[in-house]
């Protein structure tokens, strides 16, 4: 079975290096010969170096960046070349153009082949984004206790009851990602399903279902992509293995929609609720529910975990912030209790969220954009049509000439220009510019940024006002990169002990 595979393998691989060798040679490279080029222009060559650059994206972008700053440069991928801009401006030009020219859900498309892995439904309709947008943004004070009470039960049974009186060794990223997982679907699916191993298990994996699932598919030509999706990835399974969790789920709630209206008493206020308002017929069976919860959940689980993995190594490696965040939250809590106008007061923690996710963050390459039609930026670059754009955010973050000492880690960088400047928001954590691209910029910005922000800071907040924290030998630990994505050190371990003071 396995070489029957690997000779498939071999095989379609074959074909795609042909296919990108006639890709090569077709319009789009003359047209961007203008566009200087990291790495090799030979095509042979630049194929290999779209394999290097899965592994080693930080390098190749830096790179670009150092090299062009102020204009554009290109990178290889398999399929085709990836342009990336370099200056705010550039940015603004991308976020001024409109969905018809510059489109995120094709460029998605391309990258994550989302007809294939999250399903056909997901990229044709996309009426979860404003439900994420409105529905679940909304709802974040109403829900706010459930917010608190999933994340104080899930730190608890993560934190080994050691740390009550001693130092324990815990497992970061595998233990955060447990933990957002089950508070986030407390608030897409509710209780009991969010606390089901199998289900949390489940939803952690299929990001990466997706990922490498898309990044195999991504390597044939399209007539080939639909089998390599059912041969080579195990997304099918997954969907499956999702179906048997939410089927009982969605079955209860239709039968109760039906005997006592949409608005049955005791409906859950929930992220599968308000997909089941607004379902079409095609997205109201079960399969078509499941996929748009997986994808939720995709959108959701790994972008949070990172984000708040590496303010948990920031806080562990600057421990001298615990003493300061831990008064914020003290006093703040003490005046308005646990809730989400809380979160919104605490400015330092917002801060030191903000500052950990402009160094690290998901990746050095944000705001992909595929060109729909030709584009022509203000400095006269030409963008042919089936070119997918994108911004070197991991260098624009760490330019001094953007942030003064890019570099270091200022906690208090944004609470500090807060101060000076009164009462604006500008600088929290949810506000997107072109200089701060983290959650994107413009109509596609993260819709499930103020979500995000919400949980995280709650999170954070408990850890700094319950346990003390640092790392055992003061070492940061170090990212590598898949494709455009950044993924933080996920063996790293954070020693937790009940807060002494
Ligand atoms: C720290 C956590 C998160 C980060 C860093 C993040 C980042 C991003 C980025 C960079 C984009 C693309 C924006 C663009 O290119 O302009 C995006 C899109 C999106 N995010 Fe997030 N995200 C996070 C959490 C979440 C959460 C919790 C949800 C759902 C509850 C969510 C739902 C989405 C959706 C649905 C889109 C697609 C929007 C569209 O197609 O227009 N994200 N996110
Ligand atoms: C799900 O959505 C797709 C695409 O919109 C549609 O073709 C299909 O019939 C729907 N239903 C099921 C059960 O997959
Ligand atoms: C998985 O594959 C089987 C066999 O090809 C198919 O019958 C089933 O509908 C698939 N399930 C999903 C969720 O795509
Ligand atoms: C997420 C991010 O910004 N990662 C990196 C991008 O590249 C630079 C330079 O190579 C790194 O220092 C960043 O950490």
């Amino acid at each position: 079975m396995i070489s029957l595979h690997a000779v498939v393998l071999y095989g379609l691989l074959l074909l795609s290096l042909a296919w990108w060798l006639s890709l090569r040679s077709a319009r789009t490279r003359r047209s961007l010969d203008a566009i200087p080029a990291i790495g090799s222009t030979n095509p042979v060559l630049s194929w290999i170096e779209a394999f290097r650059f899965l592994t080693r994206s930080d390098v190749y972008v830096q790179e670009g960046y150092n090299k062009y700053k102020g204009g554009l440069f290109r990178v290889p991928r398999f399929d085709g070349w990836r342009v990336y801009v370099t200056t705010p401006e550039l940015i603004d030009e991308i976020r001024k153009a409109p969905d018809d020219v510059l489109s995120f859900a094709e460029a998605t498309n391309n990258e994550l082949q989302i007809t294939y892995t999250l399903g056909k439904n997901v990229h044709e309709n996309g009426y979860h984004i404003p439900i994420v947008r409105s529905q679940l943004t909304k709802n974040l004070a109403v829900l706010f206790p459930e917010v608190r009470d999933e994340i104080l039960a899930a730190f608890n049974d993560v934190i080994p009851k050691q740390a009550e009186t001693d130092w324990v060794e815990v497992p970061a990223m595998a233990s955060i990602m447990k933990i957002i997982c089950r508070t986030s679907n407390r608030i897409f699916v509710g209780l009991p399903k969010c606390r089901d191993p199998d289900y949390i298990e489940l939803n952690t994996r299929f990001t990466l279902d997706v990922v490498l699932g898309s990044a195999v598919i991504n390597l044939f030509p399209t007539f080939l992509k639909p089998l390599a999706g059912r041969l080579l990835t195990n997304l099918n399974k997954s969907i499956q293995r999702g179906i048997n969790h939410l089927k009982p789920i969605i079955e209860e709630r239709r039968k109760q929609r039906h005997e006592y209206g949409i608005d049955y008493e005791g409906k859950p206020n929930d992220m599968l609720s308000w997909l089941m308002d607004e379902a079409d017929a095609t997205e109201s069976t079960i399969e078509n529910l499941t996929r748009r919860i997986l994808t939720v959940n995709f959108a959701a689980i790994h972008t949070s975990s990172t984000s708040f993995t590496e303010a948990l190594y920031n806080l562990a490696l600057h421990t001298e912030y615990v003493a300061p965040l831990r008064e914020e939250v003290d006093n703040i809590v003490a005046e308005y209790g646990w809730t989400k106008v809380a979160m919104q007061k605490m400015r330092k923690l917002d801060s030191f969220m903000k500052e950990s996710q402009r160094l690290e963050g998901l990746g050095n390459s944000t705001m992909s954009r595929l060109a729909l039609q030709d584009f022509v930026f203000s400095d006269g670059t030409f963008i042919p049509k089936g070119t997918v754009l994108q911004v070197a955010a991991g260098p624009l973050h760490h330019d001094d000439a953007v942030y003064p000492r890019a570099n270091d880690f200022d906690g208090f960088r944004f609470a500090n220009i807060r101060e000076e400047e009164g009462e604006g928001t500008r600088h929290q954590m949810v506000a997107t510019t072109t200089e701060y691209v983290s959650f994107g910029h413009g109509r596609s910005a993260c819709p499930g940024r103020f979500f995000a922000a919400n949980e995280l800071k709650a999170m954070m907040a408990h850890v700094v006002s319950t346990y003390d924290i640092k790392f055992a030998d003061g070492v940061q630990p170090a990212n590598t990169y898949f494709a455009t994505a950044c993924v933080p050190d996920n063996k790293a371990k954070v020693l937790f002990r009940k807060r002494s003071s």
